[in-house]
């Protein structure tokens, strides 16, 4: 802010100065326009069966843009592109932040691709616009993965709410796996219910976690600990390796107590390093055992369409929301109702028949 300030002054200074005029506006123009010219959907979408990256790039911008022309083509495109998705597996990532999340994907990744694996990373972080804290800690986090070709890394959405953000990845994914990508990695902030958000369009859940002074499981959600398959102890090296361990044991008991899963599944802890990278292969075993397990027993297709289902109506949700709060004469009829409610005028179910009535018959 204050540099913000400071730049403002120093313009107001030189104020009633005229500079020349050394560019050549035509040619702004002209590089404006080109800028403007983005592939046709067509393209795109060739673009990314053949699994360029530019192309899933830009048809992702589409999907985030607020332009409706923009939505128009995304949804061309991604309708064109669901023959050619669910070919993946997905993987969710959570733990507060700082606790190593796009360090492990960077090793987990670079090992996923020296498997011949296409590996693909999102973020599901709606705080990102106002932070973007998540934004430069993964592009700089992620120096390897990135530049390898067997990668794609995008990071969130930005200046959205949660639904908003959560519909962009889903969509996102879709298009990942267009291109070729078969290991799909989405990587969320652990704060609010985003984590219930990638919960609802992973196949597999990774809590990472670091040793603490042997309180581990102060603080920590029960939610978060009931959705995850496995618990990572990350950070196990140096002086944290004898910590990582205890904090395992103590995971592993607390692991326990819960009812088992409808997956049969039985979450497990283990620790990891993402600076020395022990035990990210042991990770990806346990990652694939699980696949193996949940493909036989039919689990891992009955998630994917309970999963749908899921997106399906809350889609619907949210679009009725926001149709029926955009309307002008509900926008001024529930400011007058909410006095009435606070004035203790009327009821607050009479209320909201009230603004109900008038929308349906609206
Ligand atoms: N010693 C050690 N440091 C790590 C490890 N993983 C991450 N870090 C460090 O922890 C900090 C936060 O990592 P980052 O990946 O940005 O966390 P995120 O916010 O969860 O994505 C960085 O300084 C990393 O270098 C690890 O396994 N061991
Ligand atoms: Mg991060």
């Amino acid at each position: 802010m204050s540099n913000f300030n400071k730049q403002t002054g120093s313009l107001n200074e030189k104020a009633g100065i005229s500079s020349p005029e050394i560019t050549n506006a035509p040619a702004i123009i002209q590089i404006k326009n080109k800028r403007r010219q983005l592939p046709s959907s067509e393209e795109l979408i060739s673009g990314i069966l053949s699994g360029n990256r530019t192309a899933l790039s830009r048809a992702i911008t589409l999907i985030e843009s607020t332009n409706p022309e923009h939505t128009e083509k995304a949804n061309q495109i991604i309708k064109e592109c669901l023959p050619g998705a669910n070919k993946s597996i997905r993987i969710g990532i959570t733990g507060v932040p700082g606790v190593g999340k796009s360090t492990f994907i960077e090793a987990f990744g670079k090992y996923l691709t020296s498997l011949g694996k296409k590996v693909a990373v999102l973020a599901v972080d709606p705080s990102s616009s106002l932070s973007h804290g998540s934004i430069l800690g993964d592009k700089t986090r992620m120096e390897e993965l990135v530049k390898d070709e067997n990668a794609f890394i995008r990071p969130s959405a930005s200046g959205e709410t949660l639904g908003g953000v959560a519909r962009k990845t889903r969509e996102s994914i879709i298009l990942c796996e267009a291109a070729g990508f078969d290991t799909i990695i989405i990587e969320t902030v652990g704060v609010g219910q985003s984590e219930t958000a990638v919960h609802s369009m992973v196949d597999f859940f990774l809590l990472l976690k670091i040793s603490g002074a042997g309180d581990e499981l102060q603080g920590i959600k029960r939610g978060i600990m009931e959705m995850a398959d496995a618990i990572v102890i990350n950070k196990a090296d140096g002086d944290n390796i004898k910590k990582a361990a205890l904090a395992k044991i103590e995971f592993s008991k607390a692991l326990h107590l819960f009812p088992p899963k409808k997956s049969a599944w039985q979450p497990i802890v283990t620790t990891c390093s993402s600076v020395t990278k022990e035990g990210v292969s042991q990770i990806w075993k346990t990652i694939s055992d699980y696949f193996d397990t949940t493909n036989e027993t039919g689990y891992f297709q009955e998630k994917r369409t309970g999963q749908n289902q899921f997106w399906m109506m809350e889609t619907i949700n949210e679009e009725l929301k926001s149709n029926f709060y955009n309307q002008p004469e509900i926008i001024s009829l529930l400011e007058k109702t909410q006095k009435a409610v606070q004035n203790n005028e009327i009821s607050p179910f009479a209320a909201a028949q009230l603004l109900l009535e008038k929308y349906f018959k609206a």
